[in-house]
């Protein structure tokens, strides 16, 4: 008997009679299984391993350079109605995925083991936890998502326990590493997930994305809640009460920045708390309070430009126990090094370039998307209450985008609706993460563009229903930190971020501190802490103002983005649009 439970018993059987391995591993987490992938990859010259004084435990892992994003052209939604899934993503009928995926999937992983890996997604006694079981045959992606969830014995334990089909199915196989044979392919009515043929972290690392997000979005959908591709972090003001906020920004825009930014000195007595960098399930509790979980135990953080100055606190979490993908190789001393970490010309270095060659000094020497794996307890801004099995109550949503002109520093929504219409309208321009082109203005609404798993219209409206089940429900902001004057940002960013966050603070305090517009509250002019700031009144004004000729064209990409997905239509948001249209012809230009 391979575990308790006998539908992942027969599940187990069913995918080894498929992929035909060597043999299969029952994944426990202990720390003897750890050094043993780790010798299979440090065998197999995959992986060096970094300078043990320096970088304590830390390793350097090449993946294959086709294979160095996510790629949303090879990611499928596969329901029984292609309507459901929404224009929003690519979309294959099950039938189909299933022949494409057990073509591919026949005698896959023959030679190699098999690693089934059970999982938890959240504090292992949390009521808003979900199981899962990942099986693959790489052991790169076991060492990632022993850091990234909470996984082995304990979460087997709970399977055993709960019984029956309590977990989502993950079937991820390297294959052979041809983009050809590369799908992500999601069965949200059958609880599944089958990846081939990559070993990227949002394509293979199955608990993250495609669980906590894709078939995360499609049960919250089902169970009343919200699986959202946002951060949690907490804002300790001076009078040392802590507010609980989650963030959503498109991949690349800095969310691992902002949930562990590091208060500018003159912010004395504010400190940020991180709970989660990157993705919230967020429950209305019993008493109507929207409450946030991380269900990840890791960060999955991009390397390039981390540096003490930028990012002090990723900076120190990733000197230790930590698993770096794709960055270069300094040969002297067996270091990782990064554009951005420090001012070092690469050229004067003894560097490797990502893929494993000597450094000529064309392009970067690491990969733009490489990426750090570590506990989140390594970060020193950690917050204990990330194992909190209720989840922090939230104060405040915010979302964002990446917009050179347009959008200001910072809005607060007139009411619930009208923030779901703030994140609804999200826009960004593309950044690495994906396998995209960089730099296209594209819509991302709420950030979830790559992993709503079904219409968005009607994602819309389940965000919208959450008005009538509570009076306690987070006020709603938009930031963009991105805007630009002749090229350059005007914002600084980075820490000063935390300016913004304290006056979404005194906002949620109920403070006098903004002024109605069409578009949104926009900051009092001298209602943000600017402190040694050196910021000009010009500048300020164009981040804390909003053109209303600019906004009304916007409101009409908006409303033909609205009824973009086919017959389903999201009445409210188009009524909420067409209002502030309205409101903007009238408004003084
Ligand atoms: C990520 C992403 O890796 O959003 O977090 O792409
Ligand atoms: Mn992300």
């Amino acid at each position: 008997m391979l575990t308790k439970n006998i539908y992942l018993n027969s599940w187990i059987k069913e995918v080894s009679d498929l992929t035909n391995p060597k043999d299969i591993h029952i994944c426990t987490g202990s720390i003897e299984e750890e050094e043993t992938l780790k010798q299979i990859l440090l065998n197999s010259k995959d992986m060096v391993k970094l300078n043990p004084e320096k970088y304590p435990n830390c390793y350097l892992y090449r993946s294959n350079p086709n294979d160095v994003a996510r790629t949303e052209n090879l990611t499928y939604i596969c329901t029984s109605f292609k309507e459901e899934a929404g224009p929003n993503n690519n979309w294959m009928s099950p039938e189909e995925a299933h022949k494409k995926a057990n073509s591919i999937l026949k005698n896959s992983m023959s030679g190699r083991t098999m690693y089934v890996l059970p999982y938890v997604m959240g504090p292992l006694s949390s009521p808003y936890s979900k199981c899962g079981v990942e099986i693959t045959d790489s052991p790169y992606v076991v060492l990632n998502m022993l850091i990234m969830t909470r996984a082995g014995s304990q979460a087997l334990e709970k399977i055993e326990e709960i019984g029956g089909d309590c977990f989502t199915k993950g079937l991820h196989s390297i294959v052979d590493l041809s983009i050809e044979k590369r799908n992500i392919l999601h069965f949200p009515e059958e609880n599944l997930i089958i990846s081939t043929s990559t070993g990227y972290g949002g394509n293979a690392l199955l608990g993250k994305k495609c669980h906590s997000l894709r078939i995360g979005s499609w049960q919250a959908r089902q169970e009343g809640w919200l699986a959202e591709h946002m951060l949690i972090l907490g804002v300790q003001t001076p009078d040392d009460k802590i507010y609980y906020m989650a963030a959503a920004f498109p991949s690349g825009c800095g969310k691992t920045n902002l949930a562990m930014l590091k208060a500018p000195l003159e912010m004395k007595g504010y400190k940020v708390w991180t709970l989660g960098d990157d993705i919230a399930w967020l429950h209305l509790d019993k008493d109507g309070y929207l409450r946030a979980i991380n269900p990840e135990a890791g960060l999955f953080g991009i390397v390039p430009g981390t540096s003490e100055k930028t990012n002090y606190n990723a900076y120190h979490s990733i000197m230790k126990d930590t698993i770096f993908t794709n960055v270069a190789l300094n040969l002297d001393d067996m270091t990782p090094w990064w554009e951005g970490k420090d001012d070092k010309d690469p050229r004067s270095m003894n560097l490797v370039d990502w893929k494993g060659n000597p450094y000529t000094g064309e392009g970067p020497a690491a990969h733009p998307n490489s990426r750090f794996t570590t506990s989140i307890k390594n970060c020193p801004s950690y917050s204990s209450m990330a194992e909190d099995p209720e989840g922090v109550v939230l104060s405040a949503i915010i979302f964002g985008g990446r917009r050179e002109q347009l959008t200001p520093l910072v809005m607060e929504a007139k009411n619930w609706t009208h923030g779901v219409f703030l994140g609804a309208c999200a826009a960004s321009e593309t950044t690495a993460a994906a396998t995209t082109k960089i730099g296209v203005v594209r819509r991302d609404p709420m950030a979830m563009k790559p992993f709503c798993c079904y219409n968005f219209s009607l994602y819309w409206n389940h965000w919208l229903s959450f008005k009538d089940k509570s009076l306690h429900l987070p006020k709603i902001f938009h930031v963009n930190w991105f805007r630009k004057e002749n090229s350059k940002f005007i914002w600084p960013g980075f820490s000063d971020n935390l300016r913004v966050l304290a006056w979404i603070v005194d906002s949620c305090n109920g403070k006098d501190n903004k002024i109605y517009t069409p578009i949104g509250f926009l900051p009092k002019k001298d209602s943000l802490n600017l402190s040694n700031m050196n910021i000009s009144d010009t500048t300020l004004d164009t981040l804390l103002s909003f053109n209303p000729t600019l906004w009304e064209k916007e409101c009409s990409d908006i409303l033909d983005y609205f009824s973009s997905f086919g017959n389903y239509k999201c009445d409210t948001l188009i009524k909420e649009c067409l209002n502030i249209k309205e409101e903007l012809q009238k408004w003084d230009k």
